[in-house]
């Protein structure tokens, strides 16, 4: 029977058809597909990400391993949301200007999904305007801002310095990524922060409940 341990290695190796195959596996085998993320797909990235740190691999590898991720998590996906649930919030969520990491942003998005919101995935690479744009043109009740790189954190700010600037009557913009901390947060004035998209479904539900 397959182990959680050998996804987490097909990961780091960007083995795709065995992250695949192994990811099956572990469904079959009764795994949850949160337990399957959280302990096999994601510590597999971290591992990428300290080889890359070390400079014993670089970006190809760590493309090639977040292609295997991806194509796992296009199988879980269908699992982690659940089905016909009529979403009472809309939320925008989006990875900050000049940053092109979303698999973070994506498990977030997948997750809310699955809590029942609306979910609008604006992509990566996001400007505080199309943020502004979209939280206004879908009467969002919360913004949720990705960011991977520190050299990005200025774009988070700025973008919600725009947001909290419009004035939207009851809009939360939440904060989360890997270098992002809850002092971060509260400097740039964000409504919160969630260090993982199990967090970030608390968060939101917490905050929008609260505004409601
Ligand atoms: Co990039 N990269 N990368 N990269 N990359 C990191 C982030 C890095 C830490 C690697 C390292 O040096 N150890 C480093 C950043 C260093 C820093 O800023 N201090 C880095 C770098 C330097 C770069 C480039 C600059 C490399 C280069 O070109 N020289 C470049 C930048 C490109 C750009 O964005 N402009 C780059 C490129 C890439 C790839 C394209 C090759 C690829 C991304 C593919 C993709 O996303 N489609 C990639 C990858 C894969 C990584 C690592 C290895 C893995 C990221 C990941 O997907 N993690 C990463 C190292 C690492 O994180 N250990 C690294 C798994 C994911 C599930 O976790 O995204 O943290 P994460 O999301 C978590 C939480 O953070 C949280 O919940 C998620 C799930 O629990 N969360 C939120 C995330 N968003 C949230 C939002 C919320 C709430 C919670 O509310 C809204």
């Amino acid at each position: 029977m397959a182990e959680l341990t050998e996804l987490t290695s097909a990961v780091a190796a960007g083995k795709r058809v065995d992250t695949i195959r192994i990811t099956q596996e572990l469904l079959a085998a009764g795994h949850s597909p949160q337990l399957i993320v959280e302990q096999g797909l994601v510590p597999g990235m971290a591992i990428v990400g300290d080889q890359f740190k070390r400079n014993e691999i670089f970006v190809p590898e760590m493309l090639i391993a977040a292609r295997a991720m991806k194509e796992a998590l296009k199988l879980l996906e269908p699992l982690l949301v659940a089905a016909g649930i009529k979403p009472k919030y809309t939320v925008i969520i989006g990875t900050v200007q000049g940053d092109l990491h979303d698999i973070g942003k994506n498990l977030v998005s997948m997750m809310w999904r699955g809590s029942g919101f609306a979910v609008v995935d604006l992509g990566t690479n996001v400007s505080p305007e199309r943020y502004l744009a979209a939280a206004q043109e879908h009467k969002a009740h919360l913004v949720g801002l990705s960011a991977l790189l520190t050299t990005t954190m200025p774009a988070m700010k700025e973008t919600v310095r725009v947001l909290k600037a419009a004035s939207l009557p009851n809009l939360k913009v939440v904060v989360g990524g890997a270098p992002i901390t809850q002092q971060f947060a509260d400097e740039i004035g964000a409504d919160g922060y969630a260090a993982d998209a199990g967090t970030a479904v608390e968060l939101a539900t917490r905050l929008l409940e609260s505004a409601a």
